[in-house]
């Protein structure tokens, strides 16, 4: 296939007909009979969206995945890689102009190059295309030659996501949960005191306009520093190019009847237009075309920062996988015309912090996150899993004698200073309630045990050629993902 050309080819009597930009101005309802219908004459489509709230992983997975998936030699539980249908793999020019690549040369580089470092944080969307060349499996596979399959990764901000529930609610309705929510929250003391001082039913003057919408972007700030996660609208965290933009420039009120031409009655009109104008766009440009989807937690982080984070994570998650539900609300089920996403990966990140012995406590507690956030939101027929996943394995396992007690430690070297450290984060409780009860009934602290966690860097590694960088249970999330499509 040239470089360039969308994927869109049908085989007409052994004839490869390009059919160019065909992709352009398709709605969401033709493209879905086009990747069903495809089988025979196109070639398969897979989008697999990636998201998860900010530092939760999700360059560095994608970056692994790809890497991993190119050279197969840490993929055994890949199952056509084990088998060695997969001919080869290897990136694309992606489908759509008008979003980033992912930039996945740098991000490898900066990983597994001479001085491995992560990759800087991200803050929008982007994509990338990897195909596959497969011989199938099974009865057909000595008639039929090697098939391709693309795999459209998109990676967004899983703050996006959260925006959905904006939909559901008037300014009135978010301003009042939003100030409720936190009305005790230190962090958000700055807004309080700003907000008192602000006279909403006077006549809109936009700096003042302003500097309120700022002192309220900065308390989201605080409030995800302090490792909240429920923290709307998505974009005042993460503007891009929509920054110091009016539909950005506004803030919750108390609610009441604000006169014409007031601050008050502006910030209700203006958080309509960031719905109409931000949200909306991003379900139905990208969000509505996803068949997969993997969720990354940091669910280590948020123990580490203690009941209250576990707990807002836990409800933020709750919300984005809502967003999965095509019921939840009159707009979505619309945009989707009840296509779903198909599978569900629910991944704890980082599980290189903990010695395997204690993975599946953690495995546990993502599961436990995942079975309440289901039962809130009824994925509809998505096949969902959870699973501990490092993309990166920054360490290597160990176990020492400590006063009569053996203790399995990691050891990794400190992203500061480069000094190589044993860490031992706690012992996670085999029954996932120890910590997801205390979380609920808002204990400040845990109880039994601090969990602690310290960031290391990447380990330098000297790859084999055919072997991607090291990892923990990226191939099993692969076969999850995607196993079936490659069969
Ligand atoms: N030890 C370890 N640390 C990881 C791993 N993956 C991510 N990290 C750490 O988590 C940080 C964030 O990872 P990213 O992949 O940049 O996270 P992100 O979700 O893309 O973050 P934003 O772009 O800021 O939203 C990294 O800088 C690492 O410190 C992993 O597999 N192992
Ligand atoms: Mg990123």
């Amino acid at each position: 296939m040239p470089p360039g050309a969308t994927y869109v080819q049908v085989e007409a009597k052994g004839q490869a007909v390009i059919l160019g930009d065909i992709a352009d101005g398709l709605t969401r309802g033709v493209e879905a009979t086009m990747s069903t219908v495809s089988g025979a004459f196109f070639e398969p489509v897979v989008r697999l969206g990636v998201t998860g709230l900010a530092r939760s992983g999700k360059t560095v997975f994608i970056t692994s995945l790809v890497a991993n998936l190119i050279s197969r030699g840490r993929m055994p539980a890949l199952r056509a890689a084990a088998e060695g249908r997969i001919h080869t793999a290897w990136l694309q020019p992606q489908p759509d102009d008008t979003v980033p690549r992912f930039d996945y040369e740098a991000h490898l580089a900066a990983m597994t190059g001479p001085d491995p470092h992560w990759p800087e944080s991200t803050n929008g969307i982007s994509e990338l295309r990897l195909s596959f060349r497969v011989r199938p499996s099974g009865l057909l596979s000595g008639f039929q030659g090697p098939r391709t399959l693309h795999l459209d990764i998109v990676d967004y901000p899983g703050e996006w996501l959260l925006d959905l529930g904006l939909l559901d609610k008037t300014f009135e309705e978010w301003s009042r949960d939003t100030l409720a929510r936190n009305d005790p929250r230190p962090e958000a003391a700055a807004f309080k005191e700003a907000l008192a001082a602000a006279n909403p039913d006077a006549k809109l003057d936009e700096v003042a306009a302003k500097s309120l919408a700022e002192a309220f972007a900065a308390s989201l700030q605080a409030l995800r520093d302090a490792g909240y996660s429920d923290c709307t609208p998505g974009r005042f965290l993460l503007p891009g190019d929509l920054k110091g933009s009016p539909a950005l420039t506004f803030a919750p009120l108390p609610p009441q009847d604000w006169p014409r031409g007031s601050l008050g009655r502006e910030f209700a009109r203006r958080y309509e237009a960031y719905k109409r104008q931000v949200v909306k766009p991003f379900f139905r440009d990208h969000f509505a075309r996803i068949d997969r989807q993997v969720v990354l937690v940091d669910v280590l982080g948020a123990i580490h920062s203690g009941p209250k984070a576990v707990e807002d994570m836990r409800l933020a998650l709750a919300d984005i996988l809502g967003a999965f539900r095509p019921g939840r609300n009159a707009f979505l089920s619309k945009l989707l015309l009840g296509k779903r996403v198909e599978k569900i990966l629910f991944a704890a990140t980082k599980a290189d912090h903990l010695h395997h012995a204690q993975h599946a406590q953690l495995t546990a507690i993502a599961a436990a996150l995942l079975a309440d956030a289901k039962t809130r939101a009824d994925f509809a027929g998505a096949e969902t899993q959870a699973m501990s996943i490092a993309a990166l394995r920054a360490t290597t396992e160990d176990r020492v004698e400590q006063g009569g007690r053996t203790l399995d430690l990691v050891r990794g070297r400190l992203l500061d200073g480069g000094k190589s450290v044993a860490m031992y984060p706690g012992r996670l409780p085999e029954d996932p309630g120890k910590l997801l009860i205390p979380s609920r009934q808002g204990a400040d602290r845990w109880l039994e045990q601090d969990y602690s966690i310290m960031t290391f860097a990447p380990q330098p590694v000297t790859l084999k050629p055919g072997d991607g960088p090291p990892h923990i249970r990226l191939d099993r999330a692969a076969e999850f993902l995607i196993g079936d499509r490659l069969r």
